[in-house]
């Protein structure tokens, strides 16, 4: 494509430059009558050239945003994954979660549970190792750092990195060894220009 560009864009300056009856790489252009058609054709020539001649990546929008994006997949079967992801204090991250894991795979096969959990109204799951904060069981969970306060990411998230550290991501149950099943986390550091501010909480 690029290259086509570029070609027809020469052919038209050859043939502004000899004033037509030319043929060259298929392309046939007559004998001009008129110098303002001919300086026309050079400067169109000229445009397919630089037109051509663009980086691709200029093309697809939102390809140059400056967002760093990433998918993960978060195990049901252990604690804490890291996602190889380093966020920096005061950035703006999102996560939005998708999957399904079970809990408890041979005594409860029919239980499975997407990003978001349940809450535990009935007390049914007092291991959960963030009960106290109150957060859903098997919710998608994350930390900065291997000593950071723990949030609640369920199926979507945008918050401020309160501090620097490797992003870890995990589900709130208390025995990984029964579970199966993953969520898939797709986690966007943006760039401070497309940061929505002060708006979101901090993580
Ligand atoms: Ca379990």
């Amino acid at each position: 494509m690029q290259a086509t560009l570029v070609t027809l864009g020469v052919v038209a300056v050859m043939a502004a430059i000899v004033g037509g009856g030319l043929k060259a790489v298929g392309v046939e252009v007559p004998v001009f009558g008129s110098i303002p058609r001919q300086v026309l054709l050079g400067i169109f020539g000229l445009a397919l050239i630089v037109v051509g001649l663009e980086p691709w990546q200029s093309w697809s929008p939102g390809s140059d945003d400056g967002d760093k994006r990433s998918v993960v997949a978060v195990p049901a079967t252990q604690p804490w994954t890291d996602t190889s992801i380093v966020v920096e204090a005061g950035e703006e991250f999102s996560i939005t979660a998708d999957g399904e894991i079970r809990d408890d795979k041979d005594n409860n096969p029919q239980r499975t549970f997407g990003p978001n959990g349940v809450p535990d109204t009935e007390n049914q799951h007092p291991g959960d190792p963030f009960k106290v904060e109150g957060f859903n069981h098997a919710a998608l969970v994350g930390r900065i750092g291997e000593a950071g306060d723990v949030f609640e990411v369920g199926a979507e998230l945008t918050c401020k990195a309160s501090s620097s550290g490797p992003l870890f991501l995990s589900i709130n149950d208390g025995l990984f060894t029964d579970n199966d099943g993953e969520y898939k986390a797709t986690i966007v550091v943006k760039s401070p220009v497309n940061a929505s501010g002060s708006d979101s909480s901090p993580c």
